[in-house]
């Protein structure tokens, strides 16, 4: 990886908090490879590895999985692309998910991307999304906004107090958001 001189962006935010739709944005403005830890563990999931029904069970809990996993899988992806540019969207969730990463794979991000979204539209708009997901419901959104809180708040301070976050209101239009991240990206991955 070293060798590579990669250039890597954590994408943060709560559930709902628009992170996969602004990525795709930036796929297309920018050219970065977009991994979603969440839609790798749900391939993984599909694929019906060994672990898959503690995932499933894991995922409709709102819950984490264990930092090996997900750490493994985002791994993999990033050796198998030769993109240098990546988003990893939804990922570290916790403080547990960021050192792990940072000792596997030696790396540390030169972006974190913060999408700031009050609770009650990140709850309208997952439980607008019917995609089918286990997780898009009430009871389990409830929880991932505890998690979030608890877990992933302390991730997104850490990198406050480093001088690496980006915090951007979620709220408006995907394109007005839009235009809140693309000078973020034009300064310094054009
Ligand atoms: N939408 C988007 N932008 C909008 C806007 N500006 N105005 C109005 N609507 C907007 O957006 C959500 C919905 O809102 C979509 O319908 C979109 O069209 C609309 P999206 O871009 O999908 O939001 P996103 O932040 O990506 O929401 P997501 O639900 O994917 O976030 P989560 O963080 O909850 O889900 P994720 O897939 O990352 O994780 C799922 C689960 O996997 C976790 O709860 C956890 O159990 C597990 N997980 C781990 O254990 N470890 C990991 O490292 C990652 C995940
Ligand atoms: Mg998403």
């Amino acid at each position: 990886f070293k060798e590579r001189n990669l250039f890597i962006t954590f994408v943060l935010g709560g559930p709902g908090s628009g992170k996969g739709t602004q990525c795709q944005k930036i796929v297309e403005t920018f050219g970065f490879k977009h991994l979603s830890a969440g839609e790798l563990l749900r391939r993984e999931i599909e694929s019906n590895s060994e672990q898959w029904s503690q995932m499933l069970n894991t995922i409709k809990e709102g819950r984490i999985v264990p930092s090996e996993v997900t750490v493994k899988l985002i791994q993999q992806e990033m050796e198998s692309s030769d993109s240098n540019k990546f988003l990893i969207d939804g990922f570290p969730r916790t403080e547990e998910n960021r050192i792990a990463f940072e000792k596997f794979t030696g790396l540390e991000p030169n972006v974190v991307l913060f999408f700031d979204c009050p609770e009650e539209e990140m709850v309208k708009r997952v439980l607008n999304r019917n995609e089918g997901r286990v997780d898009d419901n009430i009871d389990t959104v409830k929880k991932r906004l505890k998690v979030f809180e608890i877990l992933n708040l302390p991730v997104i301070d850490y990198y406050s107090k480093r001088g690496k976050l980006h915090k951007i209101n979620a709220v408006g239009t995907e394109d007005e958001i839009f235009e809140k991240v693309r000078p973020i990206f034009s300064a310094c991955a054009g």
